[in-house]
């Protein structure tokens, strides 16, 4: 297709960008970690949103270009940021496709310095839903490099309980959808509150997605969240705008 060509030309012609999301710690709101996501600065179309292209990624294979790209290029950013601050990193499914996904994060680790501590790879619960068995080798490959993993869109899915237990994650990200009617919303505020304490018993950190008001900031950081991510702290930032609000907020 048209768009594919044009997306093979714009990952030679350096067209593609890596924007970073703070998230803060909901107790303390100092930035702990940044959420990396890519853009597509088309030299006539302007910044094209990652759902307008990386579904395409994912059908033609070019996802594995793509996303060793956008990897690499974060942990090189990301190794001039404060040792506090981890970087996440969103995995596509069809990656696990590719059994030397381990050595390719292990190889990008290694060139880029980066520590493999400070890295956190967030998967959606897609991945589960292809070869559970080769998943879960691959998984336990990339916990053995050091990294850690974050299961993305928590609650989207529909087997996400037996994952938890099965899987080798440390971090719940609640879906957004959860977030938007709070707080007045009732049955919102029971799933919330019942996903932040079902993490604390399996001794998972969780982090709310898409807080945009000081409201819904303070209702999950009363609920005892890890952390918070949404425009109220900060809509996702070039790499540049990155570096001066770490400097404004520290
Ligand atoms: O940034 P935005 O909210 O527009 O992202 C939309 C979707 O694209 C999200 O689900 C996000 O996880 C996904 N996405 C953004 N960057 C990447 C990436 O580098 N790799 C993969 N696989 N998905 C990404
Ligand atoms: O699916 P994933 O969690 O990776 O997607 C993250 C996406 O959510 C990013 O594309 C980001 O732009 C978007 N996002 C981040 N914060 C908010 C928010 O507060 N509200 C909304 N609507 N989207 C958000
Ligand atoms: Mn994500
Ligand atoms: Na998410």
């Amino acid at each position: 297709s048209r768009l594919e060509a044009d997306m093979r030309r714009a990952l030679t012609a350096g067209e593609f960008e890596v924007h970073y999301q703070p998230l803060v710690d909901a107790q303390t709101g100092a930035v702990t970690a940044a959420e990396a996501l890519v853009r597509w600065r088309h030299p006539e179309q302007g910044l094209i949103p990652p759902a307008d292209f990386i579904p395409l990624a994912e059908e033609t294979g070019l996802i594995a270009q793509l996303g060793a790209w956008v990897l690499r290029t974060a942990c090189s950013d990301a190794a001039a940021w404060p040792s506090t601050i981890t970087l996440a990193v969103n995995l596509s499914p069809v990656q696990f496709r590719d059994d030397h996904l381990p050595d390719l994060v292990a190889s990008i680790l290694d060139a880029t310095g980066f520590a493999a501590h400070r890295l956190e790879l967030e998967i959606t619960e897609g991945v589960m839903l292809e070869d559970e068995a080769r998943t879960l080798a691959l998984l336990t490959k990339l916990k053995a490099i050091g990294v850690s993993l974050a299961m993305d869109d928590f609650g989207t899915g529909y087997s996400s309980l037996s994952y938890l237990r099965r899987f080798p994650f440390s971090k719940i990200k609640i879906d957004r959808s959860f977030i938007r009617m709070l707080p007045e919303d009732s049955e919102s505020a029971a799933i919330v509150r019942a996903i932040i304490t079902m993490g604390a018993c399996l001794g998972m950190a969780t982090t709310v997605e898409g807080v945009e008001t000081a409201e819904q900031y303070a209702f999950v950081a009363a609920e005892q969240c890890g952390q918070v991510q949404g425009y109220h702290v900060s809509r996702p930032l070039p790499f540049a705008d990155f570096l001066t609000f770490l400097n404004l907020s520290a």
